[in-house]
């Protein structure tokens, strides 16, 4: 993965092939700002902040801006300000709290898709490195709060995310091929299957 720094801010869209505008959405607390802070530092942030302002990173020709929405209460009517252009929305929730996951199905996907109707979704598991903590300890077993990669995936497959991404903002867990899935995500096109003619010789 190679960002130019130089060339991270500042860009107007226009200067590159491609473009693509993503959008981060998911329970507070489930690690987006986290996330968007790893991507653009390549480091950890402790600091809690609420949501960050949307620089561009550069990918090789591909100029993108990683929207982090805020998603506290309150803030929906603001939020849904964002939506209009995105090429891509990243669902996020904590692999160590269910209740974000549920949300995911039970909020998030019927707002996403009412605000970008056709625009690709990726869901995206945040915290990995607390997931494993988890496992590794001997009371995983009564952990009910820990969401599994299997069920996270089969989830992504049955509601139409493009695909499922595991990570940590913390360990660098997933981050090697960040780039690569954001830039295939934002080109992403839906395999079209044309309608066969119908036979009229009986
Ligand atoms: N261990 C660990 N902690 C994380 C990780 N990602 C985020 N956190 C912590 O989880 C807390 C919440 O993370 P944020 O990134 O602020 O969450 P958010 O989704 O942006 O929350 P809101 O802005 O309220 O919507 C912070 O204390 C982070 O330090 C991770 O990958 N591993
Ligand atoms: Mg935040």
């Amino acid at each position: 993965m190679e960002i130019n720094p130089k060339l991270q801010k500042s860009l107007e869209k226009d200067e590159f092939p491609g473009y693509g505008k993503i959008c981060l959405i998911g329970n507070s607390t489930c690690g987006k700002t986290s996330l968007y802070w790893r991507v653009h530092t390549r480091e950890f942030q402790e600091t809690f902040w609420y949501t960050s302002d949307n620089p561009n990173l550069v990918y090789e020709n591909f100029l993108m801006s990683l929207w982090d929405l805020p998603c506290r209460d309150g803030y929906d009517q603001l939020r849904t300000l964002s939506y209009p252009e995105a090429h891509l929305a990243l669902a996020c929730f904590s692999l160590v709290d269910r209740d974000s996951f549920d949300s995911i199905r039970n909020k998030w996907i019927h707002e996403l898709r009412f605000h970008l109707k056709d625009t690709p979704i990726i869901l995206v598991g945040c915290k990995h490195d607390l997931r494993e903590e988890i496992i590794k300890s001997s009371t995983h077993q009564d952990n009910q709060s820990i969401v599994t990669s299997e069920e996270a995936e089969e989830f992504a497959k049955s509601f139409g995310f493009i695909s499922y991404w595991e990570n940590s903002s913390k360990s660098g867990f997933g981050m090697k091929n960040f780039m690569e899935i954001l830039v295939n995500g934002c080109t992403y096109q839906p395999n079209i299957v044309k309608p066969k003619k119908k036979c009229l010789i009986q």
